[in-house]
């Protein structure tokens, strides 16, 4: 016997759409683009052959339309993965729980997520510009002390290594993203390792005001090689999403745009170019 999920564990609109993301099922494609800044949704949308829906709450911002034939939502989630755990708890919800009923569905749908977001790279020989697919997410977020999951032998022991070189005082994960949206999308990019922080300045070693607990975090997580396994960029989302696509069963696959290099300071006076360029590499992709 499925479970009835109660009201109070998944909230719905009274129009029928999922509580956070305000989207109903009919509103979502099974291809998804996901991107931090709200503004960067239109920045996808605007190559759309046709957009059939708009919709917005809080930080979440979709367009769902036509590129080429494939049907795509393009939707933003904020940063953080405290957002990406509601955004793909949701996205699963709409097409794996029948909403009118709050049953599990019994047929599994797999959605194909794709993020596009901004990143440091943390890599002397990954300057700004390059754009680079995440073959593993690192998480230095607490998300996984809340959900469990198997780990392979590599992931932990990229993440034993994380813990011991950071000496943290929780448990930090490593985990797969999807090779199979790894094949299709990273071709012609660079394929690194991503650390997910639970911030943009003290979590990732920038001092503006205030040191930051592991001040050589940078130097720390560069030098980890396991058996050639090394981190090479820092954002704020990754982890989260190769978590919940595996909890899930969802792919995902997690799509940087360096705009800063962190070991010679640069910063990219054209990351709006960048991310275009990441962009319309999607597109492509996914409509191949
Ligand atoms: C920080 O500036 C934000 O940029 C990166 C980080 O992950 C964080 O969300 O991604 P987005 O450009 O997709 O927001
Ligand atoms: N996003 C991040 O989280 N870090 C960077 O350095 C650049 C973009």
């Amino acid at each position: 016997m499925t479970k009835r999920i109660p009201e109070s564990e998944l909230i719905i609109n009274p129009d029928g759409s999922i509580y956070h993301l305000n989207l109903k099922p009919e509103d979502l494609a099974s291809t998804v683009i996901a991107v931090g800044d709200p503004d960067r949704v239109e920045k996808v949308s605007q190559y759309f052959d046709s957009i059939e829906l708009k919709t917005s709450k809080r930080e979440f911002v979709a367009h769902t339309g036509y590129y080429k034939g494939k049907r795509i939502t393009a939707i933003s989630t904020g940063m953080g993965t405290d957002n990406i755990e509601i955004f793909m708890t949701e996205l699963d919800a709409l097409v794996n729980v029948d909403l009118k009923t709050r049953l599990p569905k019994e047929q599994h749908t797999t959605l194909d997520i794709i993020r596009v977001g901004t990143s440091g790279s943390m890599q002397r020989d990954i300057p700004a510009g390059t754009l680079l697919a995440s073959a593993y997410g690192i998480g230095l977020d607490t998300l996984m002390a809340f959900y469990s999951t198997e780990y392979t032998d590599l992931e932990k022991s990229v993440a034993n290594e994380v813990q011991h070189s950071l000496n943290l005082p929780f448990v930090s994960y490593c985990i797969e993203g999807s090779p199979k949206l790894l094949n299709l999308l990273g071709e012609g990019l660079v394929i690194g390792n991503t650390a997910t922080c639970p911030g943009f300045f003290g979590p990732q070693g920038r001092e503006v005001r205030v040191k930051p607990a592991i001040p050589d975090i940078i130097e720390k997580l560069a030098s980890i090689n396991v058996d050639g396994f090394r981190i090479t960029n820092f954002e704020m989302e990754t982890s989260g999403y190769y978590a919940m696509g595996r909890l899930l069963g969802h792919e995902v696959l997690s799509l940087n745009a360096i705009v800063a290099n962190r070991i010679t300071k640069e910063f990219a006076d054209n990351a709006y170019d960048i991310v275009d360029d990441l962009i319309k590499h999607t597109l492509k992709k996914v409509a191949e």
